[in-house]
């Protein structure tokens, strides 16, 4: 969802422009000095224990206050965590620094690791104090700050560190630039933000300050800084020449964890160890899905689904935008075009077909008189609060909206109950996911100049006193009659909440933010939320913070089934709670290609897996063409749903003949993978091991797969080379020195390590290879809803290598429990002829479901006749596959050949 055109005028103006408040005396910059006229520290009292050390870091000369004030006094703490994990934090001795809050973003569990187990090492320079990290086993220099100077402000970090030339770095989402980032001249600022069309260069809806760092057989590792403040990351070369990656944050402290990898898939596995695990989505989530924003009334949504029914194109999952809601209210039907009867009637006739119902839901709540949603919010305390106690206002969807506070302590139970509510199975709507947007948060308020209680081109201002009298100090009294006196005051004296006599509005060290000064079209960033801590810091917690919050309301509206939950906004680590699209991109086949390489980006290396674009684009019209080449992609993704713009032409797939032909095609085959993904997504969601790899996380040591941001494998058998180019039938892509074979059909093709290019690619076609050395179990058909899906046989496609050798995996449970009691973890390996299949094997299966392998084929068989072959088993000459039929439990071990 974007801003309408009428918004988009509100904020596209003139910058936000307020009056620098006058600075405390303090924060006198010296005459001229600029950042590299810094001292930087000196450690002294450096303590050596086993695990790590600590020392004192005191400024090692006069101030700069380049960009705020010097802080005098640091403390370095550095722990080895785990073998593959150091950690190296430096912060304010008072602790009075901004640092995140721990039930945002749970720390890593961990046990001292003694250095001598390490795979790292840390090695401190006293004067002027600089750290290497290296990784001991080569010796590589991961890490090296000894260039520049640690500058520490009250609004202002820099921490730089040299790198390798060409160095290949790769994340620092969210962004639309290339999967392998550039080195030289290139800022990646982050900060959320509204970012209709995701312009290339900026800032997007999320922040995910870890980076990969690949180079080749000296080995992977992962770099994350666990700070939430707005920075700016420069990679860029000196004027000498050297290389370096350097941060720069308006605020927080150095809290780096070092990831040792070797193997780029271990370094991923050790970022769900630091952030923690993604959650695991229902089966059906990997259906098909439908949306629009512009599906005017509840029988248009109805029609959607019938028409999808009529074109043979299975739909999973209908989805409404915020047309649904009474002038876009949250938690409201509208009761003309949605009246809530027609709404029960649609979503049990979903059900009844075996499909799921997803609504959006948007942060700002409107204020107006007799709209319980705020009412009962204001009387629980759950919004942001200005200065004076009364409700910090902005503008959104609905008109004049206040904003929740995800930190206050009476939100969580207010946004469930609403949930629990509103979405009642037996008089509400019965949906089964949830959709979050405009959690950066966006506000239509644009900057300082708007009135929120005057939202122009939205529904008229209410006329509703947002400052009840409650909310104005009142003279004379106990400090419990005076408004928010939980914030300014509480934060003295606790720890972490934010330094106090700061400029919150504006950060002098400027991260170039594409929307413009940092309050710019979101919450003013001087806003204090409850626990003390300010908008300033926790800014790009706003969308992390909601989706906690809704997964656990989720939980209660849904007792004991895995919530899925789509936000636009994230932070690190919001992938245990909540998964994400990639926002509102364009109908073009630039952001059909950066849908690409924000999937490389997203799954392995900010663990949020079940990810994915809006399929045909969001903004601007698509057409038969590209949104048939983009059906036909999207299908190898993991999150796979259409969704336009309002004023975009309809691009449902069964809207032309060849986008049809393409969906059904994809959707076919998809479905018949699905159980081959779900088995992909449970493993990263349990062990961390991506289900999207980049090319080079498989060949790590062939430096042409580097750069590679068109080709990706599905799981880790399954090569997905698109065609890339514009209303092309060509298409140029890499094949590894390796056995390979085509999936349509079974022959094998040597990789020679060199480009191949197809031509001839039909818009019903898309190049995918299977890796030898791998085996993808799928069903034998394909099936209108997942649902149907789960009563197909199995049949299990093996991939030798040229050893003869081949491994896979199946994961199989009930499918949408939180909890499942018994799952089947099977182990599959081929080798040579010879078939075993390894449990644990207790998933029992649903009642009308199948648990049954039918058949197996191995390919690359050309070297063996019919007679070398056992009973059952069939070789087909041409493509040198052989087939066994058979009827086998996958609730049981057993073993078998060809
Ligand atoms: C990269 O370095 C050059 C040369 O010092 C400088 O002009 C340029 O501004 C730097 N780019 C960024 C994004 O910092
Ligand atoms: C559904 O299909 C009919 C018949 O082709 C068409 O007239 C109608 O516009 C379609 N409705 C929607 C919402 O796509
Ligand atoms: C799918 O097929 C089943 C079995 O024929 C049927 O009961 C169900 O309604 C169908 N669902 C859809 C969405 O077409
Ligand atoms: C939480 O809500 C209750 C009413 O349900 C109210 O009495 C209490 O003051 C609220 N807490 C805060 C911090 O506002
Ligand atoms: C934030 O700054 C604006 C603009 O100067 C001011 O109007 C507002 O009162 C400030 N809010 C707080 C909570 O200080
Ligand atoms: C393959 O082709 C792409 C452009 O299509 C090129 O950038 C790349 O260098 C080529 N790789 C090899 C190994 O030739
Ligand atoms: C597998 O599906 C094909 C159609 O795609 C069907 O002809 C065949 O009978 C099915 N085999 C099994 C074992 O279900
Ligand atoms: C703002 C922005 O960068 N928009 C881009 C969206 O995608 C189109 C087509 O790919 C680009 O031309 C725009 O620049």
């Amino acid at each position: 969802m974007r801003v309408p055109h009428l918004a988009l005028g509100l904020f596209a103006g003139a910058p936000f422009a307020v009056a620098v408040p006058t600075q405390s005396s303090t924060l006198v910059a010296r005459d001229g000095a600029s950042v590299n006229d810094c001292p930087g520290y000196e450690a002294s009292n450096v303590v050596n224990s086993d695990a790590g050390l600590t020392a004192d870091l005191t400024l090692a000369g006069d101030v700069c206050n380049a960009y705020g004030d010097d802080l005098q006094d640091l403390k370095l703490v550095v722990e080895y965590q785990t073998k593959d994990r150091l950690h190296v934090k430096i912060y304010d001795k008072d602790e009075q620094v901004y640092q995140i809050q721990e039930e945002l973003v749970q720390r890593p569990p961990h046990n001292k690791t003694p250095s001598s187990d390490a795979d790292l090492e840390f090695k401190l320079v006293e004067k002027p104090f600089s750290f290497t990290v290296t990784r001991k086993e080569n010796g590589e220099i991961l890490f090296d700050t000894s260039g520049s100077q640690l500058v520490f402000e009250s609004q202002y970090l820099r921490v730089r560190t040299s790198l390798p030339k060409n160095p290949n770095i790769y994340g620092l989402g969210e962004h639309s630039d290339t999967f392998r980032l550039p080195n030289v001249n290139y800022r990646r600022t982050l900060w959320n933000a509204e970012s209709p069309f995701i312009p290339r260069n900026s800032n997007l809806y999320g922040s995910h300050p870890v980076y990969f760092d690949h180079r080749g057989s000296k080995g992977t590792h992962g770099v994350f800084l666990l700070n939430a403040n707005g920075m700016a990351v420069i990679l860029n070369v000196t004027d000498s020449g050297e290389q370096y990656l350097e941060y720069n944050t308006i605020g927080g402290i150095v809290d780096l964890y070092f990831l040792a990898g070797k193997q780029p898939a271990e370094v991923s596995k050790q970022y769900a160890d630091t952030v923690g695990y993604s959650a695991m989505y229902p089966y059906w989530t990997f259906g098909f899905h439908q949306c629009k924003y512009g599906y005017w009334d509840v029988n248009m949504v109805a029609e959607v689904v019938g028409n999808y029914s009529t074109a043979g194109i299975p739909l999973e999952v209908m989805w409404t935008d915020i047309d649904y809601m009474d002038l876009r209210q949250d938690f409201t039907t509208d009761p003309e075009r949605f009246p809530m009867n027609k709404m029960r009637e649609l979503v049990s006739t979903l059900h009844s077909r075996g499909q799921r119902y997803v609504l959006i839901l948007d942060p700002g709540v409107h204020l107006k008189e007799g709209y319980s949603t705020y009412e009962k919010g204001h009387e629980m305390g759950v919004f942001l609060k200005n200065r004076d106690g009364s409700d910090y206002l902005g503008i959104q969807w609905a008109g004049t909206v206040a904003w929740p506070d995800w930190l206050a302590p009476n939100t969580s139970k207010w946004w469930a109950d609403e949930i629990v509510t509103a979405f009642n199975a037996d008089s509400g709507i019965d949906l089964d996911g949830i959709w979050v947007d405009m959690n950066e948060a966006s506000n239509f308020c644009g900057n300082v100049d708007c009135n929120p209680m005057n939202p122009g081109g939205n529904p008229p201002a209410p006329k509703f006193d947002p400052r009840p009298n409650t909310g104005r100090p009142i003279p004379g009294f106990p400090e419990s009659f005076q408004p928010n006196k939980r914030s300014l005051d509480a934060r003295q004296g606790d720890k972490y909440k934010g330094l106090p006599n700061r400029d919150l509005l504006v950060a002098r060290y400027d991260p170039v933010n594409h929307v413009g000064d940092l309050s710019s079209s979101t919450i003013w960033t001087n806003t204090t939320n409850y626990d003390g801590t300010v908008q300033y810091d926790t800014h790009n917690l706003h969308g992390h913070s909601m989706s906690r919050v809704t997964y656990d309301a989720m939980l209660a509206r849904r007792p004991g089934l895995r919530p899925m939950v789509l936000t636009r906004s994230t932070f690190a680590g919001t992938g245990r709670k909540a998964t994400h699209w990639f926002g509102d991109n364009y109908s073009a086949w630039d952001d059909y290609r950066i849908s690409i390489q924000q999937m490389l980006a997203w799954v392995p290396m900010h663990q949020m897996p079940m990810v994915g674009s809006d399929v045909c684009g969001f903004n601007g019209n698509a057409d038969e063409y590209m949104c048939a080449r983009w059906a036909m992609m999207a299908a190898f993704q993991p999150f796979y749903r259409n969704h336009a713009e309002f004023s975009s032409v309809p691009q449902e797939f069964y809207q032309w003949k060849l986008t049809t032909a393409a969906a059904k095609k994809a959707i076919d085959t998809r479905y018949k993978l699905i159980d081959y993904a779900y088995t992909a997504l449970y493993y990263q969601t349990a062990k961390g091991t991506p289900m999207i790899n980049p090319v080079f996380f498989l060949y790590p040591e062939d430096a042409n797969t580097f750069g590679i941001q068109t080709q990706w494998f599905y799981g880790d058998a399954l090569l997905i080379s698109p065609v890339t180019t514009d209303y092309s039938d060509a298409v140029t892509f890499y094949l590894p020195k390796d056995t390979f074979y085509d999936y349509w059909t079974g022959e094998r093709v040597q990789g020679q390590g060199a480009n191949v290019t197809r031509t001839g690619v039909s818009y019903t076609d898309i190049p995918v290879h299977i890796r030898g050395g791998t085996i993808v179990p799928q069903r034998n058909k394909s099936a209108n809803t997942t649902t149907e899906l789960r009563k197909q046989d199995f049949v299990f496609l093996i991939a030798p290598d040229a050893n003869g050798k081949a491994t896979g995996r199946l994961y199989l449970d009930e499918g949408e429990k939180l909890r499942q009691d018994k799952v089947t973890e099977l182990t599959i390996t081929y080798n040579n002829g010879q078939i075993s299949v390894a449990g644990p094997a207790k998933y029992p299966g649903l009642k009308g479901e199948s648990i049954r392998l039918k058949s197996f084929k191995v390919l690359g068989q050309e070297g063996l006749q019919q007679g070398d072959l056992g009973e059952g088993s069939t070789l087909d000459p041409e493509t040198g596959a052989v087939t066994v039929e058979g009827s086998w439990s996958l609730n049981e071990e057993f073993e078998t050949h060809i």
